[in-house]
């Protein structure tokens, strides 16, 4: 039986009644709006441009006035251009990867990583972490988010927390095992690497102490759950976030694992015509806008995510009240998660001008044994063509370093001939991701 105190992390955020939620959230927005308005020169040219004073914000019902921002703006405004406040009150930096090489880079105040740890908090809590848990986090620890977010918030709900980072899955399944996890934190594909690994050896889901899982920073698919589920013997809860908008936990699943509650208290969530940025009632599909309502360094009003998702407000079961999100249904954009790793064509096509290549590329994305295979077609110049096969290995290997650089992971770099790779009348084809195939809302 689950300890009713510990249902919840925040009871008193995560079943306000929804008229309360919309008064904080309002209160929230005006001060957040003047605040970023007088400390922020980037939003503040934006809104000038717009037209839109501080004073024209009364409510959430007046958010549409406000413009969009998007990672294109991020992208300018690096490093600083949309840090609130002083370097000196901030004591952390993450950062995930941007449009065009650029990394985004966001920063927190103390008050900020300790909001961000509550949402991550709620999140292990919903799972049902209370301090006689072993969480294990194998997210990566780093400039990523996933590691530091999901153990400072297993601090906060008073589990013992194992800080693994991602990889050397032998030493994961020694420690699971020799220390009694009881939730493992990880990205989906590699949960259920895990599981299968875990099997190979011989393991039943029975010989692990493994209850529950926190898994997200990737789409995977009710089968990939019902999957890792059985190969673990555990309850797999899906967990939502973005580095812009702090990091893992901006959403987070219950109970009944249908969907998953964004934490409102924090931030206010919209659904947006991509094409128009027209909003969209509750129930329509279209892409998540967020609007931060209490960051001191990095507030982001009306950041466009990309995800095309459908929130919903139907009661749930779990007694929470913030509104839920589904799974993200596909992006507006090109971006691609390749082993958890941000990813888009633009990266790949800097690096391969900066070496000396045309941007003559496809990329080719699948799944085998549950681990991303990622391989990249490039044509090599036509001096290169009477090369020996030594010195084009060689050259293939400086661009997958070159790409490793950029990217955070190894691709396969294969040179293949001139002219090669079919040319398009129209949009170029650069990308083919049979993920596709196993259902997977690339
Ligand atoms: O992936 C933060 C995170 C870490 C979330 C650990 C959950 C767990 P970024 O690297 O900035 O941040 O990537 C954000 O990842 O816009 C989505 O497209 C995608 N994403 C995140 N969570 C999920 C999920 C982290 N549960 C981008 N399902 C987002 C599908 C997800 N996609």
């Amino acid at each position: 039986m689950m300890d009713m105190e510990k249902k919840y992390f925040q009871p008193e955020f995560e079943t306000m009644p929804v008229d309360e939620i919309k008064k904080l959230q309002d209160e929230k927005l005006v001060k957040q709006v003047c605040y970023v308005y007088d400390n922020v020169k980037y939003y503040r040219d934006l809104m000038d441009k717009k037209g839109v004073s501080p004073l024209d914000i009364k409510g959430t019902e007046d958010l549409h006035k406000l413009p969009f921002i998007c990672k294109d703006d991020l992208r300018e405004a690096y490093p600083y251009g949309l840090l609130a406040t002083d370097v000196k009150n901030c004591v952390r930096i993450h950062s995930t990867s941007g449009t065009t090489g650029k990394r985004v880079v966001a920063f927190y105040t103390q008050n900020d990583v300790d909001m961000w740890e509550d949402c991550c908090a709620r999140a292990i809590t919903a799972a049902g972490g209370t301090e006689h848990d072993v969480v294990q986090v194998a997210y990566g620890y780093g400039l990523f988010t996933g590691g530091a977010g999901i153990h400072g918030g297993s601090h906060k709900a008073g589990c013992l927390t194992l800080p693994m980072s991602s990889g050397n899955t032998e030493r994961q399944i020694q420690f699971m095992m020799d220390l009694n996890a009881t939730i493992l934190c990880c990205t989906p594909s590699y949960a259920a690497y895990i599981g299968e690994t875990l099997h190979e050896k011989g393991f039943k889901p029975e010989d692990n102490k493994l209850k529950a899982g926190i898994f997200g920073a990737e789409p995977w698919t009710e089968e990939m759950r019902r999957d890792i589920e059985n190969k673990l013997g555990i309850k797999a809860y899906d967990i939502y976030g973005l580095t812009e908008i702090s990091g893992p936990g901006v959403a987070f699943e219950c109970e009944e694992q249908n969907g998953m509650h964004i934490n409102e208290d924090h931030f206010i969530a919209e659904i947006i015509d991509p094409d128009t940025g027209e909003t969209l009632p509750l129930g329509s599909k279209g892409e998540l806008v967020f609007t931060s309502l209490d960051k001191e360094a990095f507030p982001l009003l009306r950041y466009r995510t990309r995800d095309i998702c459908v929130l919903s407000r139907e009661k749930c079961s779990c007694g929470r009240t913030f509104v839920k999100m589904t799974k993200p249904l596909g992006r507006s954009d090109d971006m691609m998660i390749i082993r958890g790793v941000n990813v888009f064509p633009s990266q790949i096509e800097a690096v391969l001008l900066n070496s000396g290549y045309a941007p003559n590329y496809q990329i080719i994305v699948d799944r085998v044994n549950n681990t991303d295979t990622f391989d990249i077609n490039v044509e090599m110049n036509p001096d290169d063509f009477s090369d020996t096969p030594k010195a084009i290995t060689s050259k293939e290997k400086k661009l997958r370093n070159a790409m490793k650089a950029m990217l955070g992971i190894n691709p396969n770099v294969h040179l293949v001939s001139p002219k090669s790779i079919a040319r398009s009348e129209g949009k170029a084809v650069r990308v083919i991701d049979n993920r596709k195939r196993l259902g997977i809302n690339i």
